[in-house]
């Protein structure tokens, strides 16, 4: 059995890992070129926990290979990204790029698998693209013409935990027919020892869909709440640390806004399905999306109290805690719009867990990227961005003299009841 991974990035290449660990063989496709060399040389183009290990052992038993052209295989897992347009709607077309790299290979009875995060329907179409390719192919064996067997597995690993994750999550499981549900859940249970739940292709998008609202929305509810509370001049921390112990109330935490590539995505594929109906959904983006405005105003309005000369410390890049992961980081763009809205104040990043400053503040003057100790005390102004165990570990003599502007609650000491990644 043979199974190809198009795309290995984030998803894609845990998961060409992981089946080729499990003595499948596995050929990673993707269309740059880097990544190929990479992944062939058993090196992880990403910094993902114990991923490295497992493409290493892969590759060096021959279980893993990548290519930059779609191979002929029994089964296909498509695992390449869906951002969203200026419309907000999805972009299809790395999934039909992919579709047409697979339509010549194919020659029916095989497996295929979208694992993008999609809009509702997006499987429907992948299929439907091949098919126009392959009018020869059928997806029932209608008309004695063979079929091929098409089904929407959506990942729901947490990034940082991905290779535990991927073996222990449950998993939902779509087929456009029922047999390619129950043989995309035959592939996945070569790894995964959760539960695999078999439904139609929509309703497992929607699954996906709805996750990561559901964390988007209570996440917007703990935003709103800090902006509430700073009005009225309470402690947010407190607050839901004091909620929390309700036994049925479960606050999370807030933050400058919500970062990565999924949850602030999934939301609008939701409510570009049904922009009528999706309001609260809609609202929750909108709060999250807010936020960076909101903690830009706060230091402005901090500044503006201080002398000219006063510099700030901007303590995390990252779009969560303990990561080096910086994609589409509420951090990042607060940072950006400081450092241009104030060109002659001195900004000191600090992000322990990169080299270089990102290039949205590259090249900036006022911008220095410093570690945590130095950026602290040489500023007056600290902005807490992200919670970093070496952020959480300064300590607060250090703060002494200075105003802190703690967008995750980080320096405080007191423990909070929920954690972020739980
Ligand atoms: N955040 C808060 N407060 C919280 C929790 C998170 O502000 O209490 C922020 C984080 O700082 C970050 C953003 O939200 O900026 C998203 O972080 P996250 O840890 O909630 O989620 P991701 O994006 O790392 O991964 C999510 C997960 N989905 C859910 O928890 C429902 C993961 O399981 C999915 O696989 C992933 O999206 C994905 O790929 O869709």
């Amino acid at each position: 059995n043979r199974v190809a991974v198009i795309g290995l990035g984030y998803i894609g290449l845990p998961t060409a890992a992981i089946l080729a660990t499990n003595g499948i063989e596995v050929i990673g496709v993707d269309v740059n070129q880097r990544t190929v060399d990479a992944v062939n040389a058993g090196q992880v183009p990403f910094v993902e926990p114990d991923l490295g290990v497992h493409v290493a052992g892969a590759v060096s038993h021959g279980h893993l290979t990548a290519s930059i052209s779609t191979p002929r295989a029994d089964a296909y897992i498509v695992a390449v990204p869906t951002p969203f347009k200026t419309d907000r709607s999805a972009d299809l077309s790395y999934i039909e790029a992919a579709a047409e790299g697979i339509a010549p290979q194919l020659i029916g009875g095989e497996l295929l698998i979208l694992e993008s995060t999609s809009p509702p329907g997006a499987t429907e179409h992948m299929a439907q693209y091949i098919l126009d390719l392959r009018p020869d192919l059928s997806l029932d064996g209608a008309d004695s013409k063979p079929a091929i067997l098409v089904a929407h597995c959506p990942e729901r690993v947490l990034p940082g935990r991905v290779m535990i994750e991927l073996v222990i999550n449950d998993r939902i499981v779509g087929g456009i027919t029922p047999d390619a549900a129950e043989k995309a859940k035959n592939l996945y249970s070569v790894f995964c020892k959760g539960e695999i739940l078999t439904t139609d292709a929509v309703t497992a998008e929607m699954a996906k869909l709805v996750e990561n609202s559901y964390r988007d929305v209570n996440i917007a509810f703990a935003n709103e709440l800090s902006v509430i509370s700073d009005k009225l001049g309470i402690d947010v921390w407190e607050l839901i640390r004091l909620a929390n112990h309700h036994p049925r109330v479960n606050i999370l935490q807030p933050g400058p806004g919500v970062g990565g590539h999924c949850i602030a995505v999934a939301p609008w594929f939701i409510v570009s399905a049904a922009p009528e109906e999706a309001r609260l959904i809609r609202t929750a983006r909108e709060v999250n999306d807010a936020k960076p405005e909101w903690v830009f105003q706060q230091v402005l309005s901090a500044l503006e109290l201080l002398p000219p000369a006063a510099e700030v410390s901007v303590l995390g890049l990252a779009f969560k805690a303990n990561i080096d992961d910086l994609r589409e980081s509420p951090a990042i763009e607060i940072a950006a719009h400081l450092a241009e809205a104030l060109p002659s104040t001195r900004f000191n990043v600090a992000e322990p867990h990169v080299a270089e400053l990102p290039a949205q503040l590259l090249g900036r003057s006022n911008v220095k990227l410093v570690p945590i100790d130095e950026s602290v005390s040489r500023s007056d102004v600290i902005v807490v961005l992200v919670d970093h165990d070496d952020v959480k570990a300064i300590e607060i003599e250090q703060l002494e003299g200075k105003v802190v502007i703690d967008t995750r609650g980080a320096l405080r000491r007191e423990p909070v009841l929920n954690t972020l990644d739980a």
